[in-house]
């Protein structure tokens, strides 16, 4: 079933070069890029996006971390694109992603984590609808 997901390549991503990359990915798969803009996420909207961890210890870091550069945010279209940018994308802690995912290949760590994608249907929309 055709459907859409929201991807942002974060600032670590932006600044190490690895847009091309990403989005080769992503096309090479058969999904569509629908949308494409490169803004820098700002305070208030970091703060809404990351609103689930606002009591954790890394907040602070993270949301330093997602404003400090451009990030390049995506609507992606196509079968299954919810489940399979997520495993493209693999495991949010890079040592346990699988090899072959974009976190295996290319994340530092939990934080410099290159790229973000919605995680479920309900989370696609309202970042799609948050976002663009
Ligand atoms: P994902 O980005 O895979 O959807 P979430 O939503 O659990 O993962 O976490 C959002 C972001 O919060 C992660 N990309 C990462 O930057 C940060 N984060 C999550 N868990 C940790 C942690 N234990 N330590 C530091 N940062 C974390």
């Amino acid at each position: 079933m055709k459907e859409k997901t929201f991807v942002m390549i974060k600032p670590d991503g932006v600044r190490r070069g690895l847009i091309g990359e990403i989005i080769k990915r992503i096309e090479n798969k058969g999904y569509e890029i629908v949308k494409m803009k490169m803004e820098r996420v700002t305070t208030e909207q970091a703060v809404y996006h990351y609103r689930e961890h606002r009591d954790k210890p890394f907040f602070k870091e993270l949301i330093d971390f997602i404003t400090s550069g451009p990030s390049v945010m995506m609507v992606v279209e196509g079968d299954g694109v919810i489940k399979g940018i997520s495993d493209m994308v693999g495991s949010t802690n890079p040592a346990d992603a699988l090899p072959g995912t974009i976190r295996f290949d290319y994340a530092s760590s939990v934080t410099y984590n290159v790229v973000h994608r919605s995680d479920s249907k309900e989370s696609a929309i309202s970042e799609i609808d948050f976002f663009f």
